[in-house]
This record gives C-alpha cells, structure tokens and sequence, in this order.
C-alpha cells in the first residue's frame, strides 16, 4: 500500500512503483480527502489539521485567526501536511522555525494492523518514552499512515522586506550569511540562487535580473514593526555585498521571489533533470559546488544548482545529465566525505535508498528495518521505500 499525499515529491515516495515483488495487489491510499481544518487555539499557538490539508490552506488557516504557519515552500497549493510530515519537509522558513519535524505537536496515526495510536493533545511538555511525532516525522509512510496532526503555529509578521543581494561568489555568500544571522533577529528566509539558476530563470520568464553579480542570495526579514531599516543597515556593512535590490510592498517582492520560486518551472521547461537534494555543512558548500560542477561536466550535463543557504542544502538538477550514476555516486560520495546529507529536504524515497549507506551505518540500517518490521511485519506500507 503507497500512500500518496498532494503528489509533489520528487523521489518516487508516493506512487505506485510497477510490478509488485510478489503477487499482492497495489493500493494507492490517497490522504487528500482529510481536510479537515479544526478551530485556531490561539492561545496555544496550534491547530489540528488533517493529512490533506495543504500547506497554503494551513498558512490562510493561521492567519484568518491571526497567525501563521511556520513552514513554506514553492509546492504550497498542492502539497500537503501529511507528505510534509512523512518527508520531514523544509523550505524557507527553517532558518528561522525549523523543519516539519519541529511544528508537530501531536499526531494520530493507522498501523498496518489498523491500530489507530497517538493524541492530539498536543502538550509542549510531555516525557513519557517514545515521541510518536519524532518517530514518524520522516519515516516516509514506512510506520504508519499519519492521518491528523497537531500543528504548532507561529505570530504572523505583517511587515515583510526582500532583498536581493548579489555577492562576488560562495565563500562571500556564506561570510554574509554568518553576518545577517548574528545581527538580524527578523531574518525569515536565505535562499541561494549560483549563476546558472539566474541565467535560466530570467530567461524563462523574460526578465533582466535586478542585480549583477555572481552568486545571488535572497534575504526575507518579517517583524510586527518594518524590519527594513535593520536588513539595509545590515547590507550596508557588508564588503561582500556588490549590488542590491530591495521590496516591500508585495507586487515588488514578488518579482523578487518568483527568480527563486520558479526555477524548478523553468528547469522543467528545458527537459527531464536529474536531482539531488544534498546538503553539507555550511562553509563546505564551495567545496561541494567545485565538486559538483566538475562531476557533471563529465558527463556533459548542464548543472543549475540553487536552494536554501541557511541549512548548506542545495538542489543540484542537471539537464542532459549522460551517466546519472556516476554523478550521484561522485556528488554523493563526496557529500558523505563532508558530513553532509544524501537528502536534505526531499527524503529518500526509492530514488535515493542505493546510497543511504554512504549516511547510515550498518547498525543504523539495522535498526531502522527492526523498528519498521515491529510496526508493519508483513511489508505492507510503501514497500521499496527506505531500507
Ligand atoms: C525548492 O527548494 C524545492 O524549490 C524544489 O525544494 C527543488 O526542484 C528542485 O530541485
Ligand atoms: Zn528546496
């Protein structure tokens, strides 16, 4: 049985994989269907939200009650907080907020055997053993099917500045990175975009970029009071700053975003990239580019790579990649080698699980198949996914 929530992902996690290794039929369980949304407790900051409910729902959710939802990312109208929950998904807010893992307060959830556990209770303080939540956050649909969670929310900051900064090349995009995060309190997002994402993107969409430079870094800051003085300041003082451009008003940041948010679009528009979603420790992410760019030209491919500074997380998609195996195997290799991630937003899915022993002991491995077999010992829940 795949359960398969909004369908957004991008390693094979939720649809169905062909011919099963024996002979039981494949189900499709799709969650979309458990959009419930219960009442905003405002004075506990959460709500109870079923599997369906997307992300962009939950965020309208929040804030017609005057608050918000901590996580955000391009896929917001489809994907869904069930597929966020099994993914343990990112996106831009983490610098300040955190992964999905951190917004689950509670769950409820269906065994393979039909036993429904958890509470949605959703008390902050709780020490009683195992942290249901914790345990399934990332499992990718292996332990059980989470049907209901207890969302965390967060104040919603209705002043927004965005900038875009463009800096001479990585190494100073991380100096700035270090500099923003000591210094700025309202920092909501640092994402990175290399010189390759830029060139593609403004030519999809027709557009001159607004700054110039080489490695560009979108910066939010979001407060109760204009936190638009504080991040121009910040820029000013910056050496690695070359050039920027800044927007408040929302047409303004828009045009901003959308040379971050579309780039996945634009790279679908040139043909069927190869991806990885790798992420490394922050001042290693040079080192992880230099790698990348000559794995990939082996092979002759085109390397767009953009993502998420603030967490060392890039998406490296090549277009006409040749050998995709032996990128993933140089790429990854050398990731593990840094002690990165082999997934860093994405999970692991089918597409990536040949190289989760790069990450995960032997022990490790095993552990994880023991804790999967005691909650699903006939292999019924999202066969070939994780090990
Ligand atoms: C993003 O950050 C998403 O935009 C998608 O994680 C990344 O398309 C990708 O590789
Ligand atoms: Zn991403």
């Amino acid at each position: 049985m795949i359960t398969q929530g909004g369908n957004t992902g991008l390693v094979g996690g939720g649809v169905p994989r062909g011919e099963p290794a024996d002979d039981r039929p494949v189900v499709v369980l799709s969650t979309r269907r458990l959009d419930t949304l219960g009442p905003v407790d405002v004075g506990a900051m959460q709500v109870t939200a079923g599997a369906g409910v997307t992300l962009a729902r939950w965020r309208d959710h929040a804030r017609a009650a005057g608050l918000d939802a901590p996580l955000d990312f391009a896929a917001r109208d489809s994907a869904t907080i069930g597929g966020a929950i099994a993914t343990n998904a990112g996106g831009s807010r983490v610098v300040r907020f955190g992964t999905m893992r951190q917004q689950v307060a509670g769950i409820e959830a269906v065994t393979a055997s039909g036993d429904v556990i958890g509470s949605l209770a959703g008390l902050p303080k709780e020490t009683v053993g195992v942290h249901l939540p914790s345990l399934l956050a990332g499992s990718e649909g292996t332990l059980a099917v989470v049907t209901t969670a207890r969302l965390r929310l967060v104040p919603w900051y209705r002043s927004t500045v965005t900038a875009m900064v463009a800096t001479v090349d990585l190494e100073s995009a991380v100096a700035l990175l270090g500099r923003l995060r000591g210094r700025l309190t309202s920092l909501d997002a640092v994402e990175l975009i290399l010189p390759e994402a830029l060139d593609l993107v403004s030519r999809h969409l027709g557009r001159t970029p607004p700054v110039h430079g080489g490695t560009v870094v979108v910066v939010e800051c979001a407060d109760h009071t204009d936190p638009t003085a504080d991040l121009t300041a910040a820029l000013g003082d910056a050496p690695e700053v070359l050039d920027a451009a800044v927007a408040t008003d929302g047409p303004g940041r828009e045009r901003l975003v959308e040379l971050r948010d579309r780039i996945t679009e634009s790279i679908n528009a040139e043909g069927v990239p190869f991806k990885l979603d790798v992420a490394v420790p922050v001042g290693r992410l040079p080192e992880l580019l230099d790698v990348a760019r000559s794995a990939v030209a082996r092979q002759g491919g085109r390397l767009i790579p953009f993502g998420h500074l603030a967490e060392g997380n890039v998406h490296l998609n090549v277009l006409e990649p040749g050998d995709t195996d032996s990128i993933a195997g140089d790429v990854l290799t050398a990731v593990a080698a840094m002690g990165g991630t082999i997934s860093a937003e994405h999970g692991v899915g089918v597409a990536k699980t040949r190289w989760l022993h790069l990450v995960r002991s032997p022990a490790e491995l095993a552990a994880m198949r023991a804790i999967r077999h005691a909650l699903d010992p006939s292999g019924t829940l999202n066969p070939g996914v994780l090990p």
